[in-house]
């Protein structure tokens, strides 16, 4: 079960319809931890998600439940990712909305990189 009160990991959700296979995505990255694709409405030249290969519906469920494994494994594809799309040296964001005040619309953890270009101020 979520710990974060959102409702239960749900299996038809699209990433993890990706993950089986089933949907297309346009991938930059594959793991035992993590898949990496562009975002189909990118909002930077550079937009991708990174998501774990294990079933969390958010950041809270993914940092209480996985294993250490999973989260170095995850968080070192992330840094992976920015480095091969040559994010790097210019400077990126990692952003990951959680719950609906958020906007979170992926029921699946995922983690968006933006770069390509300034970025400017977060907006709150
Ligand atoms: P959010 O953090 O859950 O709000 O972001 C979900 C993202 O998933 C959003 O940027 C969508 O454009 C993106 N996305 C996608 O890349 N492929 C899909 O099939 C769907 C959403 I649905």
């Amino acid at each position: 079960m979520p710990v974060s009160g959102l409702p239960p990991y749900d299996d038809g959700n699209i990433f993890a319809r990706i993950l089986r296979g089933e949907i297309p995505a346009r991938k930059v990255y594959d793991d035992a931890h993590a898949l990496a694709f562009h975002d189909i409405a990118p909002q930077a030249p550079v937009h991708v998600l990174v998501i774990p290969k294990g079933a969390y519906v958010s950041v809270a469920d993914f940092s209480a439940q996985a294993s250490p494994e999973e989260v170095a494994g995850f968080w070192r594809a992330v840094a992976q990712v920015a480095r091969q799309l040559g994010l790097e040296n210019q400077g990126f964001r990692v952003l990951t909305n959680m719950g609906a005040d958020a906007g979170q619309e992926v029921p699946h953890f995922h983690v968006h990189i933006f770069g390509g270009k300034p970025l400017g101020p977060m907006l709150a």
